[in-house]
C-alpha cells in the first residue's frame, strides 16, 4: 500500500511506462520517462546534499520542469515550498526565508526578481534555472538540463513516509503575513483518494489543465489527480479563453477541465461571442472562489453541462463536492468527501448549529494539514480539541446536507481565484509618502468575482490612483494592486478606533457614485 501520491505514481510509471501521460507544448512523456526524470533530478539534489526535511521553493511557471522539480524535491525527502509566480519582493523575501529554503528552482526572470534579496534570505544556497539567466546571480546556479543529467534515472531512493512533511503551501490568516501551510504525505494521498473516487477519476481521463500549479487547485486535484488515477493531462502554460475553447472543441480525447469562476465566465463570453460550442466533457469542475448560480445557468446554456462546484483550501485540499451523480445544486458546494467531515458551528460558542443555521464551517479527517510552519500558536488557534479545523468561512448546511458558503469571517478578497489580504495591501500603501491612512476591501467585480478597492486619506499633494496602483505592482503581486482608489477625509472608526469597513463598503456601493473615485488605467 502506497504511503505517498509519489509512490502511487511511481508504481503505476513501472506497472505501465509506455502511457502518456503529460503533454506540454510540442512534448510528451510518457509515465516511464517522467518518472525517470523525476528520479534523476531527486537523485542530482542529494548528490548535491540536499537533506531529509529540507526546502526547496518552486518559483515557476506551468511546465514539464515545474512537475519533475515538485515530485523530484518530494522523492529525495525534500519538502516543495509553493510560490505564486507573480509574487515580487515583499512576499518573495517573506516566503523563501520564513521557510528557510535552501533552494530555488526557477526561470530567467523568477532568478532576476530574487537576486536583490542576497542579504535577507541568507539559507537560500543555489538556484537551478530553468533557463540561463541574463547576468550574473548573486547565487551559485545549476542548469535544470544539466542538473537532471548529473543524477541517476534509476536510482532506487526511499520513499518518503506519510507522516513526513511534502509541501509548504503558503497562504494568510488575518496577520498580513502568510504562514506556511504543512501538508504531509498522508494529506496529500488521503485528499487526492477521496477526490478521484468521488469524481469517477479513471485512467481513460484526459485533463486540459490551465490553472497554475503552484496552487492547490492545479497541483493538488489537477496534477495529483491524473498522476494518482493513470490518466493523462495536456498542461498549458497558462489560461486563455480562445485556446481554451478551440481545445475544448477540436479534442476529442479530451474528458475533463478545472476552472476557477473567472475562467468559466470568460469561457461563455468567447462562446457567445463566436459562436463555437464546446464537445461535451465527463466533467467541468469549478472551485477556489464562489461559482454564481446565474453563471452555473450560462454555462449549463451555452455548453449544455452542469458544472460541478467544490470547496476547498491550502489548509485542508478539497473538503466538499457536489455529488458526481445526482444532483448538483447552484450555489452550493455540495458535501464532505468520502471518509472527510464538515460541520458549522457558532461563531461565538463554537457549538454545532442545526442545519439551516449560519456559522463557521469546521472540516476534520485525513486530509486536514499539520498545522502552521514554525507557528504555534497560530496552529493551535485554528483547531480545537477534537481536531476540527475552523477554516474562516461562514455558511450553512441546508437540509439536505449540501453546504452553503455566505460568506468568511476572516478579512479576504479573492479575485479571480487568487486570495489577496487586505491588511497586506495596507501595510504596503501605508508606506507611500501621499498616504496618510488607509484602508483596503473588496468589491464585487464582473469578471474577477471582487475586485481590490482602496480608500486613502491622502497627505498634501495627494497621490494619484496610478500612482498608488503602480506603488503597489512594485512590490507585491500585480493581482494585489488597487483597481479604484476612493480619497475620503477621514476613514470611518468605532469607539474602539477600529475601521469600519462595512460603512465604507455600503458607501462604496450607493448608486451615486462618490466624486473622488480614481480608477488606475487598465491593464
Ligand atoms: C491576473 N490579473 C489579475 C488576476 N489575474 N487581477 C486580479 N485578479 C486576478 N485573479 C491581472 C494581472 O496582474 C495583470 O495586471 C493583468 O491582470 C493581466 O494578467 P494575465 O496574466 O494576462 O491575467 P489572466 O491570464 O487574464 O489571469 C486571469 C486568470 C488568473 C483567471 C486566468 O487570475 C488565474 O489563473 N486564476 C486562477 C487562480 C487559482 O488557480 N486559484 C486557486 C487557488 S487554490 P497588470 O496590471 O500587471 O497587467 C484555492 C483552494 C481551492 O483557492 O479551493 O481551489
Ligand atoms: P486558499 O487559501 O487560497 O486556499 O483559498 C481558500 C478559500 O477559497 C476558502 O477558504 C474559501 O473562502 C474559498 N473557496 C474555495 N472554493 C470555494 C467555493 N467553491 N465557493 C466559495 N469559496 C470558495
Amino acid at each position: 500500500m502506497a504511503t505517498s501520491l509519489l509512490e502511487l505514481f511511481l508504481t503505476r510509471a513501472r506497472q505501465a511506462p509506455e502511457r502518456p501521460v503529460l503533454d506540454f507544448e510540442q512534448q510528451r512523456f510518457t509515465a516511464g520517462q517522467l518518472a525517470g526524470h523525476v528520479t534523476a533530478f531527486a537523485s542530482a539534489l542529494q548528490r548535491r546534499g540536499l537533506k531529509s526535511g529540507e526546502r526547496v521553493a518552486l518559483f515557476l511557471e506551468n511546465s514539464p520542469a515545474f512537475v519533475i522539480a515538485y515530485l523530484g524535491t518530494q522523492y529525495a525527502g525534500g519538502v516543495v515550498v509553493l510560490v505564486n509566480t507573480q509574487y515580487r519582493q515583499v512576499e518573495l523575501g517573506h516566503i523563501l526565508s520564513d521557510a528557510g529554503a535552501r533552494v530555488c528552482v526557477t526561470g530567467a526572470a523568477g532568478a532576476e526578481e530574487l537576486a536583490p534579496l542576497k542579504a535577507p534570505l541568507s539559507a537560500l544556497e543555489w538556484l537551478v534555472t530553468v533557463e540561463s539567466p541574463d547576468g550574473p546571480l548573486p547565487w551559485p546556479d545549476v542548469g535544470f538540463d544539466t542538473l537532471l543529467a548529473e543524477g541517476d534515472a534509476h536510482a532506487a531512493l526511499p520513499m518518503p513516509r506519510g507522516e513526513q512533511l511534502a509541501v509548504l503551501g503558503y497562504t494568510s490568516g488575518t496577520t498580513g503575513r502568510s504562514k506556511g501551510a504543512m501538508l504531509l504525505h498522508r494529506n496529500l494521498l488521503a485528499n487526492v483518494r477521496a477526490v478521484t473516487e468521488a469524481w469517477r477519476w479513471t485512467e481513460n481521463d484526459r485533463l486540459l489543465l490551465t490553472l497554475p500549479l503552484f496552487h492547490t487547485h492545479g497541483l493538488m486535484v489537477g496534477l495529483h489527480g491524473t498522476l494518482s488515477s493513470g490518466g493523462s493531462v495536456d498542461l498549458r502554460r497558462r489560461f486563455a479563453a480562445p485556446e481554451v475553447l478551440s481545445a475544448l472543441q477540436e479534442d476529442a480525447s479530451l474528458t475533463m477541465f478545472f476552472g476557477v469562476p473567472t475562467m468559466y465566465g470568460r469561457l461563455v463570453e468567447e462562446a457567445r461571442r463566436t459562436g463555437l460550442r464546446p464537445r461535451p466533457l465527463r466533467l467541468l469542475v469549478s472551485g477556489s472562489a464562489p461559482l454564481s448560480p446565474q453563471l452555473f445557468h450560462d454555462v449549463a446554456e451555452t455548453f449544455g453541462q452542469r458544472i460541478l462546484e467544490r470547496y476547498g483550501m491550502t489548509e485542508t485540499l478539497m473538503n466538499t463536492t457536489n455529488p458526481y451523480e445526482g444532483e448538483r445544486r447552484p450555489g452550493t458546494v455540495g458535501m464532505p468527501y468520502p471518509g472527510q467531515e464538515a460541520r458549522v458551528v457558532d461563531v461565538r460558542t463554537r457549538q454545532p448549529l442545526p442545519d439551516g443555521e449560519t456559522g463557521e464551517i469546521e472540516v476534520r479527517g485525513p486530509h486536514v494539514f499539520a498545522g502552521y510552519w514554525q507557528r504555534p500558536d497560530a496552529t493551535a488557534e485554528s483547531f480545537d480539541a477534537e481536531g476540527w479545523f475552523r477554516t474562516g468561512d461562514l455558511g450553512l448546511r441546508d437540509g439536505d446536507g449540501y453546504f452553503h458558503i455566505t460568506g468568511r469571517a476572516r478579512e479576504l478578497i479573492i479575485s479571480g481565484g487568487f486570495n489577496v489580504y487586505p491588511r497586506e495591501v495596507e501595510e504596503v500603501l501605508a508606506t507611500h509618502p501621499g498616504v496618510a491612512e488607509v484602508a483596503v476591501l473588496g468589491l464585487p467585480d464582473p469578471d474577477f468575482g471582487e475586485q481590490v478597492v482602496a480608500v486613502v486619506v491622502p497627505r498634501s499633494p495627494p497621490p494619484s490612483a496610478q500612482a498608488l496602483a503602480d506603488f503597489c505592482k512594485d512590490r507585491l503581486a500585480s493581482f494585489k494592486k488597487p483597481r479604484r482608489v476612493e480619497l475620503v477625509d477621514a476613514l470611518p472608526r468605532n469607539a474602539l478606533g477600529k475601521v469600519q469597513k462595512h460603512l465604507l463598503r455600503e458607501h462604496l456601493q450607493t448608486p451615486a457614485a462618490p466624486s473622488s473615485v480614481q480608477k488606475p488605467t487598465e491593464p
